[in-house]
């Protein structure tokens, strides 16, 4: 059996810190935030899991299909030895690219939740026996230090999770993405397309609640963590469409005027009533954009696909 080898770049308390900074920073001032990342406790994960299987969220399952019907012509495009997941999480639909890449020696999962890589790297090691897995506890938006595994590396970031960096973020986090590629590497990126407005609004909004109860999980993780007392019930579930930005964004929006304690950070916090408190945006974007996002990372897009109803795309990219 190859060698199952997880390293970890990210420091234990790194986590902590980041938290109590992103906080102390998201809610002192106007207006209020919190970063996505933060939803994904167990719990969340759970959620986000379910989330995916709604018949209103959409683009988990237009994903799927792209990778289903394109992953021998990806494979055949990038000729992989080393496959690179940011983000990797479950691992669940990179299976149909690893099951398209035979002569694939190394698969580099990276993901922030040391549980989520040892789960997935064990039911891999089982069904790939041959492959060797160097899993890398690391914040993708951070800078990656790589093992020394052959190449063409084809670096995967599936999902449109980069719908949920901003604009200037995206472009760092390109640049850094492209300075990993060598002549023949290759970038697989997933990205939302836009839509109609009540497509968008409905797959963030969901009949059945269970986004809001993803969304209001963020207050569970920071009283746990942090020793606040925000009370989800005092928060509506906000999906809106911001159509000059092309972004879905999710608030949590005060049901009346109150404050929160968080004695973590000796710090009270005021809502006016109706305040929002922005959570995640989660871009929407057309080809035209990708390619010159992409062209400004100096990486130039060579494939685009889409699922047959034209909702999410997956782009690759040569360095
Ligand atoms: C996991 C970041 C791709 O933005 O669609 C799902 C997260 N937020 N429902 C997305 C999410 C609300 C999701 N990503």
């Amino acid at each position: 059996m190859s060698p199952f080898l997880l390293t970890r770049t990210l420091p234990v308390d790194a986590t902590d810190a980041a938290l109590r900074a992103d906080v102390l920073h998201g809610l002192t001032r106007h207006p209020k935030t919190l970063p996505p990342k933060w939803f994904y406790d167990a719990h969340g994960s759970e959620l986000f899991e379910e989330i995916t299987r709604l018949p209103e969220y959409y683009p988990t399952r237009a994903e799927r299909e792209i990778l289903v019907a394109r992953a021998p012509e990806i494979a055949a495009a990038s000729g992989a030895k080393t496959l690179i997941e940011l983000g990797s999480g479950s691992s669940e639909k990179t299976r149909h690219l690893l099951d398209a890449l035979p002569g694939l020696h190394s698969y580099v999962p990276v993901d922030v939740s040391e549980s989520a890589l040892r789960g997935a790297a064990e039911a891999l090691l089982v069904e790939r026996p041959d492959l060797s897995i160097h899993a890398l506890i690391a914040d993708f938006t951070g800078e990656l230090v790589l093992p020394d595994t052959p190449g063409p590396r084809l670096v995967a970031f599936l999902g449109g999770t980069i719908g949920n960096l901003l604009p200037d973020e995206r472009a760092v986090f390109l640049k850094s993405v492209r300075s990993l590629l060598s002549p023949g590497d290759a970038l697989l990126l997933g990205t939302d397309l836009v839509k109609d407005e009540e497509v968008l609004v409905a797959a963030y909004d969901d009949a059945a609640g269970v986004t809001a109860a993803f969304n209001k999980n963020v207050l569970t993780v920071v009283d746990r963590e942090l020793g606040a007392d925000f009370d989800p019930a005092d928060f509506d579930h906000v999906a809106l469409w911001d159509r000059r930005q092309e972004w879905i964004e999710m608030r949590l929006r005060a049901r009346r005027a109150l404050t929160v304690k968080i004695p973590g950070l000796d710090l009270v916090v005021p809502f006016e009533a109706g305040e929002g408190l922005r959570t995640e945006v989660s871009a929407k974007f057309r080809k035209e954009g990708i390619r010159g996002e992409l062209a400004t990372a100096g990486l130039r897009l060579t494939q685009w696909w889409t699922d047959s109803a034209d909702r999410f795309a997956l782009s690759l990219a040569t360095a």
